[in-house]
């Protein structure tokens, strides 16, 4: 294990990918492997890039990923796929769109499935997150597709998120819906060579107008992924971003938010893996049998193994 640390911390992209693997299976062995990790992280800027399904996430990702190369940036990706955990259509998509990057020794790029995975789907692209962090990567890109709760759970690991909306969709309700509009740092109407975009963007603006005034106003910008426009504001806005986190009380809020929250998961997973564990072997001894007859109960049952693990 050591030896494997030592290699991706050297930025060897094979040993990052086996610990990547292993903190993803969410088994106790990944504790240890963070902890070694943790005192490397803190450098990376974590961009999370949500919305709609076929938004162009991985095509402006793909863009970012050029410009911040062309910067001399080391950038990992993870693609978290939560709509098609089984045929991993979308994956294909992704790698095939982000391809042209992979051969690059400064890019990284992994997809996640969601499975139901123990610990949270959050918890391990964070976890996945902060091994690209302390393997050198300076921005680190989570792209997620922002419709349900555990999406939103993603991206509010991210440093800066950003939300792409495109003109005709009619998606801006849809995601306003979701409660990913309040937690954007950075609007992008992307597709903006087609009709319709300055529209969307001045609904933003409106909607930003009404919501109550925060001390970072998101900035909203046209880009069309695909004929590489507007990636260098969109880029722009995004190191303000990292700017203002850096030097103000809001920044220094969330990363103790981040901080209380990275405590409370790795609690609670250490709990549900152990009671797991517990009631595995209850369960094989025979237990539900003994419930059944009514010669004790699920309650009971339950507060025994609680008290076992405890002690
Ligand atoms: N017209 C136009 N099409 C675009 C633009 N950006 C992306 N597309 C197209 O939109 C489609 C979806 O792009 P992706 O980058 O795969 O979108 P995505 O948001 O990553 O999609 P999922 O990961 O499947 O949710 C592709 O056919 C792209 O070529 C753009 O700026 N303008
Ligand atoms: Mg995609």
């Amino acid at each position: 294990m050591d030896l494997l640390l030592e290699r991706a911390l050297a930025g060897d992209k094979r040993s990052i990918a086996r610990l990547v693997s292993e903190v993803e299976r969410r088994e106790s062995s990944s504790r240890g492997i963070m902890r070694m990790i943790y005192p490397h992280t803190g450098r990376a800027h974590t961009i999370g890039i949500t919305g709609s399904p076929g938004a162009g996430k991985s095509t402006l990702s793909s863009r970012l990923i050029a410009l911040l190369r062309s910067l001399g940036r080391r950038v990992g990706v993870i693609a978290v796929d939560p709509s098609s955990p089984f045929t991993g259509g979308a994956i294909l998509g992704d790698r095939l769109r982000m391809q042209e990057h992979s051969l690059d020794p400064g890019v990284f790029i992994r997809s996640m499935g969601s499975r139901g995975n123990l610990g949270g789907l959050s918890g391990a692209t964070h976890e996945a997150a902060l091994i690209l962090d302390a393997c050198g990567y300076d921005a680190v890109i989570i792209e997620t597709v922002g419709v349900g709760q555990s999406e939103v759970d993603v991206v509010k690991v991210s440093d800066t998120v950003c939300l792409v909306l495109v003109p005709g969709m009619g998606d801006d309700v849809q995601i306003m819906k979701a409660g990913i509009m309040e937690i954007a740092d950075v609007f992008i109407v992307n597709k903006a060579d087609r009709d319709g975009a300055e529209k969307v963007a001045a609904d933003i603006k409106v909607m930003l107008d009404i919501v109550p005034a925060r001390p970072w106003r998101p900035p909203v910008s046209l880009v069309s992924a695909e004929r590489g426009a507007g990636i260098d504001e969109f880029l722009r806005n995004i190191e303000s971003h990292r700017e203002y986190l850096a030097v103000s009380e809001d920044g220094k809020s969330r990363r103790m938010a981040r901080i209380e929250v990275e405590v409370e998961d790795s609690l609670k997973r250490d709990i549900s893996l152990r009671a797991s564990a517990a009631w595995s072997a209850e369960r094989e001894g025979g237990i539900c049998g003994r419930i059944a007859n009514r010669e004790t109960d699920p309650y009971t049952v339950a507060s025994d193994i609680l008290d076992r693990i405890l002690k």
